[in-house]
């Protein structure tokens, strides 16, 4: 389908497109975009969004990959005690947290996705 399309496509090309065919190529590119768009809002609010404060350890802090490693305890239902990255997308929120210190986050579950949005210090 794909293939034929760029035949089809290519064919359009080489006569010269005029203006309707312009005009229908957006309509379909159009039609394209907010279908992706819709098929990605509805997989997203398919999955609840869960959240959990969760103790841990930091282990190491790279602002510049919006990164953060901790070694965190077991989070019920979700995983047991272990030392790993976690995507921090909110800016400035791992401004001041340093390796070793003991903290408490709020992480974000939402499917197969997990992130931090939420950091303070536990000591
Ligand atoms: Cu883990």
């Amino acid at each position: 389908m794909a293939r034929s399309g760029v035949l089809a496509l290519r064919r359009v090309m080489g006569q010269g497109p005029g203006m309707s065919t312009i005009r229908r190529l957006t309509k379909f590119c159009a039609l394209v975009v907010t279908g992706v768009a819709l098929h990605g809002c509805t997989e997203r609010s398919v999955e609840p969004l869960e959240t959990f404060e969760v103790h841990g350890t930091v282990v190491r802090v790279e602002p510049e990959r919006s990164s953060i490693t901790i070694a965190h305890e077991e989070i019920p239902g979700v995983m047991a005690p272990m030392t790993m990255p976690f995507d921090v997308p909110v800016g400035g929120l791992l401004d001041g947290v340093k390796p070793d210190e003991e903290i408490v986050f709020q992480l974000r579950k939402q499917g197969d996705r997990l992130w931090i949005d939420g950091i303070r210090s536990a000591g």
